[in-house]
């Protein structure tokens, strides 16, 4: 190897010296232990690009990312760092334009009290990313849980948001205006995450509000148990977009909409979506109800729903659905009298395609093109316990179409993440039946529910 002139030594020491420094300068991590302050000792020191490390403790205080692109991030999970706001004001504030930079990773938020998102609050205009936290006993007139604002489109993944209370809007989650209003690809989106026990104890969206032309995406979550004093038990939808793809939304309860309210939705779309045992304990909609919303409906289950009057399963008010590849049973309305499906004017209408359906209610819809249908117990695995699989000998299994000619939107999976189709058919329903050859030769379904589930 050469020998190095002294010069050229000294070039490459002042090389290294310059890319240490750098490199520290731009990753500076600020260590926060109980008794320091997350703000005071953390956030306010650090500059864009800095990490917050916390660890194990209860944090009493409220934080505000004050517009940085820095990760605060707990040492050792959720369950052993918590940030009590003390009932006042929101846990985690982020409203000066964060961005994908700004990250909140790993606490409990608990205790927060505010007008808008109790436990986090993003202003217009944010998008932070907000990972593997628990958001749990906050309280706020919009938002108990979460709220974000004009043109926000926050990444909520991995979380848990539990027991918190909206006065008006959205018990877990109020999205007003966000997304599109400011980006044309913008969107909160939703991701492994369990939404449940939430409650907006007056109005509208128990789990999640969704309203003034926001647009939103939930991926791969559970919305249970939760509760609406108006409409919309699990998700209320008054919105650009609405996507909702390989979830449960099961036993929420409200007024109107057990499950979902769709108003004046411009796109609705359901894939891979388990809609069971949600109730209106109003009149209409104890699954889905649509008041000029057009969802499009593609291999969802949607069974053991409840409601007082109309459409058990899903009520069409002034509204168009496309129901493709799924499953309607066991929905009760009137009397507790079986109805899948209620078209409840003329100014509505149903396309239904390769779909297990057991009573549709057509009260003068204009539109009613049904093709390739059956009308068959489906033979869920344990609909008594939640468990909405097919099992072997279910006549939903190979009935559904794999034409993505005419389909495009056909899902390449199920609700457990299982490829689709399984014996050269996609089946009706969310779940598709997968049977494995074991090396003994012996057959079994795989079905597993995503994480943390029953199935
Ligand atoms: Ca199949
Ligand atoms: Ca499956």
């Amino acid at each position: 190897m050469k020998k190095l002139h002294r010069t050229e030594k000294l070039a490459m020491l002042t090389l290294i010296a310059i890319f240490l420094m750098s490199g520290a300068a731009e990753a500076a991590i600020h260590q926060i232990y109980p008794g320091n302050s997350i703000q005071q000792d953390g956030i306010d020191v650090a500059v864009n690009g800095d990490v917050v490390i916390v660890h194990p403790g209860i944090y009493y205080e409220n934080i505000d990312f004050s517009g940085k692109a820095v990760v605060v991030r707990s040492l050792s999970g959720p369950f052993s760092c918590i940030i009590d706001a003390g009932g006042n004001g929101s846990v985690v504030t982020l409203d000066s334009g964060e961005g994908s930079g700004s990250v909140l990773r790993g606490f409990t938020l608990s205790n927060g009290s505010a007008q808008a998102g109790g436990g986090i609050y993003c202003g217009d205009n944010t998008s932070p990313l907000i990972y593997d936290c628990i958001v749990n006993q906050n309280a706020a007139v919009f938002g108990g849980g979460i709220f974000a604002g004009y043109g926000a489109s926050p990444v909520i993944r991995s979380c848990n948001i539990a027991v918190n209370q909206a006065d008006n809007y959205g018990g877990g989650i109020c999205l007003e205006g966000s997304g599109v209003q400011t980006n044309p690809a913008g969107r909160p989106v939703i991701t492994g995450c369990t939404i449940s026990y939430n409650q907006c104890v007056n109005g509208s969206g128990g789990g999640v509000y969704s309203a003034n032309n926001a647009a939103l995406s939930i991926v791969s979550s559970e919305i249970q148990y939760n509760g609406a004093g108006d409409k919309a038990g699990g998700v209320y939808c008054s919105s650009h977009t609405v996507t909702i793809r390989t979830s449960w939304i099961n036993d929420n309860h409200a007024q109107n909409g057990g499950a979902v309210y769709a108003e004046q939705t411009g796109f609705l779309e359901m894939i891979n979506c388990e809609i069971t045992d949600n109730t209106a304990l109003g009149n209409y909609g104890g699954g889905i109800n649509c008041h000029h919303a057009d969802p499009r409906i593609v291999n969802c289950t949607i069974a053991g729903n409840r409601t007082q009057t109309y459409g058990g399963g899903i009520l069409l008010y002034r509204s168009s659905a496309e129901v493709i590849n799924s499953i309607l049973w066991n929905n009760r309305a009137w009397q507790n009298q079986s109805e899948d499906i209620n078209i409840h004017d003329n100014q509505s209408g149903l396309i239904i395609h390769y779909t297990d359906v057991e009573v549709i209610e057509n009260l003068g819809g204009v539109v009613l093109n049904s093709y390739n249908n059956i009308s068959a117990d489906p033979e869920f695995a344990n609909p008594a316990s939640g468990d909405y699989g097919l099992t072997f000998g279910s006549p939903c299994r190979n009935l559904g179409t794999s034409d993505t000619g005419t389909y495009p939107f056909l899902p390449v999976d199920d609700i457990e993440g299982d490829a689709r189709p399984q014996e050269g058919c996609h089946d009706m329903g969310a779940d598709e039946y997968a049977v494995v050859i074991q090396p003994a030769g012996s057959m079994f379904s795989s079905r597993f529910r995503g994480e943390g589930g029953a199935h």
